[in-house]
């Protein structure tokens, strides 16, 4: 359908058509990027579920491969879920994932390429062992899935997590494999949260608090920390919070269990769920892939013949300032799509104006901005906000003392559509500042039947620090990173009058207190070569045009 195919995106990871979601199987391996996803071979919504494939030599440009798994199996026939992979060393690379068998129940299965030697690892094969795992007595058969990529023990075993729950208590429990055929389970679970309901997608990491790289998902010891990551089933977001592992009873505690996994940080405020990491050993990374859903109708992504995005890969740091977030940040090969670029300076955005910013077409655009505001405001100000949430706030038009200020994106020239990213700045009864960071969806469109909720959440400012924020726009996405990455928010708009030569970005500043002084870095976008597979000549061209 030509009347929103403007919608599709043009430097964000989908397949040709039809539904995709979870991300599965990360890795990289003799050279290439691998990512598997859940898609539906047959629609735009959700079913059928088997493992798509793409490789990529630098996680931006990618090839579409044949499936590498379909719904073949007594153990896999009512769907291929999610799952992760390991690389057991340079030759060897297992995956596990959840297989929903011929009665439904969910188990764990085994596969392996049947060519260890072919770099783009096309055909897969299933372990004739299959399954490995079944539910353990006592848990729901509907409740014990998506197994993470495994880690090694002291003991050169290896060991995994996979998620679950009992009551309403959020789980995971964890079993150690020599040869990933016979798994043994640990007495207890890694960990869990009562309330938060069934853990999906579990993901479990080390981060160092000492240098800015990435770890392998084995490394354990002193100067790190370990994340614990769970999709809640109950309320679509991603959770994580920081703690302790110890390796000998396969335990892990939250540093603050006020903020456990499941009821404080989130990876973004926005959408992006079912996430996994892998660690990128080519380039000391760890990095974060999301699913980013669609907010629009069921009927519009059947008009459309395809349902969600991946978000941009995220790199994870430990955020050693504030010692209580990660930095997700985009992959530096994202800047590889970097076109021309207009410079702003110090722009000043007096109270309850809007500056319009001349970049021309403004619908794949990568946006990095400084705000100043006036110090005497900062100081002479009293406002007892403590209660502020995006969430429930009036969004952008809410005027306070001290914002909401920041960027219109998506917008039309009267701004009859807009998607606000922005700052709000409170000042508590106890004198000290707490910046928001929000996005407004409630103008972004005047269609009728698409999401326009406000997103967002508190982001730490340290001292001295300039309010900052990086946005990627592309099509019917944002992505928004506050402070470097401390808090994010994705979201996927559908405007009907702010598209293609139509779209345009301005600055707004609605605090009736402050001046706003901006300062920014706009980037027209190129687009991603993302193709069908034709044949091994066509990788080799295809590399040369991405290159
Ligand atoms: N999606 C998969 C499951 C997983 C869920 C099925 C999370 O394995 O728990 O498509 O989105």
């Amino acid at each position: 359908n030509s009347m929103l195919s403007w919608q599709r995106t043009a430097y964000h990871f989908q397949p040709e058509n039809n539904w995709m979601n979870d991300p599965n199987g990360p890795l990289f391996y003799k050279g290439w990027y691998h990512f598997f996803y859940q898609f539906n071979p047959n629609g735009a919504v959700w079913g059928d579920i088997v493992w798509g494939h793409a490789v990529s030599t630098d996680l931006i440009h990618w090839i579409h491969l044949p499936l590498a798994m379909i719904a073949d199996q007594w153990y896999d026939i009512n769907g291929v879920w999610s799952g992760s992979a390991t690389i057991v060393s340079d030759d060897k690379v297992v995956m596990l994932y959840t297989g929903l068998t011929n009665e439904s129940v969910q188990v764990q299965n085994l596969a392996y390429p049947a060519d260890p030697s072919d770099p783009l690892l096309i055909k897969w094969v299933k372990y004739s062992g299959n399954p490995v795992l079944f539910p353990p007595s006592g848990i729901d058969s509907q409740d014990f899935r998506d197994p993470t990529t495994a880690w090694l023990t002291s003991e050169k075993k290896w060991r995994i997590i996979i998620g679950s729950k009992v009551n309403e208590t959020g789980i995971s429990f964890v079993y150690d494999t020599e040869d990933f055929k016979t798994y043994k389970p640990l007495k207890g679970v890694l960990h869990g949260v009562p309330g938060t309901g069934m853990w999906e997608c579990v993901d479990f990491f080390p981060v160092s608090l000492i240098e800015n790289v990435g770890l392998d998902t084995s490394e354990n010891g002193l100067g790190l920390k370990h994340v614990v990551k769970a999709s809640l089933d109950e309320d679509r977001h991603d959770y994580y919070a920081f703690g302790t592992y110890d390796e000998r009873s396969g335990k892990w505690v939250p540093d603050h269990p006020e903020i456990d996994v499941g009821i404080g940080l989130r990876y973004d405020y926005g959408i992006f769920y079912a996430s996994k990491t892998f660690y990128d050993q080519a380039k000391k990374r760890r990095v974060l892939w999301g699913w980013i859903s669609e907010s629009d109708s069921e009927s519009a992504d059947m008009k459309k013949g395809w349902a969600s995005l991946q978000s941009i890969p995220r790199t994870l740091l430990f955020d050693n300032k504030t010692g209580t977030h990660l930095l997700q940040w985009p992959v530096e090969e994202t800047e590889s799509l970097r076109l021309s670029s207009k410079e702003f300076d110090k722009v000043l955005v007096k109270p309850g104006s809007v500056v319009p910013l001349d970049v021309g077409t403004a619908t794949q655009l990568d946006i990095i901005a400084e705000f100043e505001l006036d110090e005497k405001a900062l100081e002479e100000v009293y406002e007892s906000n403590e209660e502020f949430s995006c969430s429930s706030s009036g969004g952008a038009a809410q005027r306070g003392a001290l914002g909401p200020f920041g960027i219109l994106v998506l917008a039309d020239d009267s701004r009859s559509e807009q998607t606000p990213v922005y700052f709000y700045v409170s000042k508590g009864s106890d004198g000290y500042l707490k910046t928001f960071f929000c996005t407004d969806q409630s103008r972004s469109s005047v269609a009728t039947d698409v999401n326009k909720q406000i997103y967002g959440s508190f982001v730490p400012v340290i001292q001295d620090e300039k309010l900052s924020v990086r946005i990627l726009v592309d099509h019917s996405i944002v992505e928004s990173f506050a402070q470097g990455g401390r808090t994010c928010i994705t979201s996927r708009v559908y405007p009907t009058k702010a598209i293609y030569g139509a779209a345009r970005v301005f600055l707004f500043n609605n605090a009736t207190e402050t001046n706003v002084t901006a300062s920014l870095k706009i980037w027209q976008m190129n687009s991603a070569f993302i193709h069908p597979y034709q044949n091994e000549n066509h990788i080799d061209s295809s590399i040369k045009l991405s290159n």
